[in-house]
């Protein structure tokens, strides 16, 4: 599988217009006509951000969503990713100070290989393939997306966790220079995440490198984000630099945070609130669906997959 490759245009060197049609015209390309028709309208990001390399993938058809995508200008334009501002459109409007490449992954803890790696080489290794996923925030709003990615447990594997690793932790690059809303205190920068060695390793746990088939935009946790479509997106962390392997549950940055408010299990639950708010129903993003609401399915609608994942754990609770 030929590895991703991302050419870097200088800015100087782009128009808004020049950009706006190469733009559409790789991702027509990308998507043949049937996805043509998804395109959205006008140009997304800004002049100044380089165009995105198309990925080769193969679809995967087992995980597919009966609802239809949301458009890539809703997924791209609506984010979380408070290291870039705490407003849904900061992140498009302020990430392209993010510098993707070169970046490295390193490997700590409890496992025979660590170090630190060059992303380039680990994606030459794993074949690609486009998954069509829910994606659901604890705030209560939802989409659906075509990621682009490999499974988690094909990376970790490698590294061969050893029989003390109970837990992983995710970390996120730390520069605030990079990344002005490490300049506030809102969270203990870098943000971290966690799940237990078998969520990890579950095949619906997916590590990110693309959507809509190309590069992951900066916005969307570029160049490599993890995506757990049956736990609340929080739980997804963008633009990670560290994998940990630990003995001990890790404290991940939003029940540090907020203990009262996030948990470390953050199974998508209608019967478990928010103490702020309901998770009963959910708010789709979509310009044909804006504000409908629907009900909030248990675990996103995968616990036939993962609800053994959970046996013997009180799902009243998200702690
Ligand atoms: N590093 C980092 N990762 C993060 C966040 C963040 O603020 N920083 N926000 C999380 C939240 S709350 C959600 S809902 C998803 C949003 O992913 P999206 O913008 O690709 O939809 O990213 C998650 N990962
Ligand atoms: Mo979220």
């Amino acid at each position: 599988m030929p590895r991703p490759s991302l050419p870097y245009i200088p800015p100087s060197e782009i128009t808004a217009e020049r950009h706006f049609q190469v733009r559409r015209e790789l991702l027509a390309g990308a998507l043949g006509l049937a996805g043509a028709a998804l395109l959205p309208g006008r140009a997304v990001g800004t002049a100044a951000a380089p165009a995105l390399a198309p990925l080769h993938f193969t679809r995967n058809a087992r995980y597919r969503v009966a609802d239809p995508l949301n458009s890539y200008e809703e997924i791209t334009t609506y984010n979380n990713f408070y290291e870039f501002g705490v407003d849904k459109t900061d992140p498009a409007a302020n990430s392209d100070s993010l510098r993707t490449r070169p970046w490295t992954l390193s490997i700590a803890g409890e496992a025979e290989v660590t170090g630190t790696f060059h992303l380039e080489d680990i994606l030459r290794q794993h074949p690609l393939e486009e998954r069509i996923y829910r994606h659901r925030c604890v705030e209560a709003w939802s989409m659906v997306i075509p990621w682009v990615g490999f499974p988690l447990a094909d990376l970790l594997k490698r590294f061969r966790p050893t029989s003390s690793a109970k837990f992983v932790e995710f970390t996120t690059l730390l520069d605030p220079r990079q990344m002005p809303g490490q300049r506030s205190g809102l969270l203990d920068w870098p943000y971290r995440e966690g799940l237990r060695i078998d969520e990890a390793m579950h095949p619906l746990a997916l590590m990110v490198v693309g959507v809509y088939g190309r590069e992951l935009p900066n916005q969307n946790g570029a160049p490599l984000r993890v995506h757990l479509p049956w736990k609340y997106g929080f739980k997804s962390g963008k633009s990670i630099v560290r994998i940990r392997f630990t003995a001990r549950r890790p404290l991940t940055s939003w029940p540090a945070a907020f203990p009262g408010e996030y948990g470390f299990y953050a199974n998508v639950n209608p019967r478990v609130d928010h103490p702020r708010w309901s998770q009963a129903t959910e708010r789709r993003i979509g310009a044909s669906l804006f504000g409908q609401r629907r009900p909030t399915e248990m675990f996103n609608g995968y616990g036939e997959q993962v609800a053994e994942l959970y046996r013997g754990l009180d799902l009243r609770s998200n702690f």
